[in-house]
This record gives structure tokens, C-alpha cells and sequence, in this order.
């Protein structure tokens, strides 16, 4: 038997892998083409600091009628996977701590703001949640707070994450008559 008369093997079907691997290429290229939007990052606001997957933003802190001063802020897991604040502080006072941040708004009325301090040693975010710190919904409560908080300044608030490290944001001080910021 001659070559011609017996189909050489791979040649004919050469043509035919090259258009089903431009066709994969074309179908993969797509598909990350798709993936890309589907995942686009969420719209945060213009003061969000993102580190990880975590954002924090909207921080604010009512100026201190005594030495104890209350610091709100929003956060939102911007990642794929959970991950849990586990610790706050301030330069600004000698300790810090979170009460009451929950994911369900507090209806009591009391003791800054919130009706009750209950401390809440960590807060868990899962992928897309976000926790809100309002004065109906919890705070970061500044404990022994040194010198003046002046309306107009900012100060810093050291968020520790488990897996985004600590985050820095600067939190706007605000007059104790003034109403909370909106975003
Ligand atoms: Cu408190």
C-alpha cells in the first residue's frame, strides 16, 4: 500500500485540533472575561482603606464630654474567604474595645448611645458582609483618652484583623451636639 492511498494519520485531523484549540481559547477567553465581571470590586466609598480583603470606612469619633469617647465605622469583606477583627486601640487613649457590634441594630437607649455596653471581643465577617458601627448598632469605645479631641481633627484607629493584618483609619472628631455623618 502507498502513503497516498492510506490517510496519513494526524495529518488531516491537524487542521481539525488547531480549530477546536482556537475554539477552547476563544471559550476560555471568555470565560475569564466573564469570571472578571462577575467579581468586579464593590463599590466602596471615596475614604475607604482596603487591606486583604477587608474595607474599612465612614470612621468618625464623637468628641469625649468626659475621657471615654465613642468611634464609629463601617467594614466590609471585600475578599473571598471570612475573617474576624480581633482587636482595636487608638493612640489617642490609653485602651479601646468594641460593645455591642452585632449585625442587628440595638433598639435600647442608654450609655453611649447604644443602651448597653456589652464588650464584644470579635466581630467574624464573612465574604460580602458588611458590620456598620452607628450609634444605634455598637461602637468602638476609647477608654481614658488624653488631651482634647478637637471638632475638624481626625485620629487614628488601629483595627487588628486575623488575616488582614491591622488597618489604620482616620477617624473624623466630631461635636457632641453634632449629628452622626452620613456617607
Ligand atoms: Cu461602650
Amino acid at each position: 500500500m502507498s502513503a497516498e492511498q492510506q490517510p496519513e494519520p494526524g495529518k488531516l485531523p491537524v487542521r481539525l485540533v488547531i480549530a477546536m484549540l482556537a475554539v477552547i481559547v476563544g471559550a476560555t477567553a471568555l470565560i475569564v472575561g466573564l469570571t472578571r465581571t462577575d467579581t468586579a470590586e464593590p463599590t466602596l466609598p471615596s475614604d475607604a482603606v482596603r487591606q486583604g480583603g477587608i474595607a474599612v470606612y465612614g470612621a468618625y469619633v464623637r468628641e469625649p464630654a468626659t475621657d471615654t469617647a465613642a468611634a464609629y465605622f463601617a467594614m466590609t469583606n471585600v475578599g473571598d474567604s471570612s475573617d474576624t477583627l480581633v482587636a482595636v486601640s487608638s493612640p489617642v487613649s490609653t485602651s479601646a474595645m468594641l460593645h455591642d457590634v452585632g449585625k442587628d441594630e440595638l433598639n435600647g437607649t442608654g450609655g453611649m448611645d447604644s443602651g448597653s455596653m456589652t464588650p464584644t471581643p470579635e466581630v467574624e465577617l464573612k465574604p460580602g458582609e458588611t458590620v456598620t458601627l452607628a450609634p444605634t448598632a455598637g461602637h468602638m469605645m476609647l477608654e481614658g483618652v488624653s488631651g482634647t479631641l478637637e471638632p475638624g481633627s481626625t485620629v487614628n484607629l488601629h483595627l487588628v484583623f486575623e488575616n488582614a493584618g491591622t488597618i489604620t483609619v482616620k477617624a473624623h472628631v466630631i461635636a457632641l451636639t453634632d449629628p452622626a455623618p452620613t456617607s
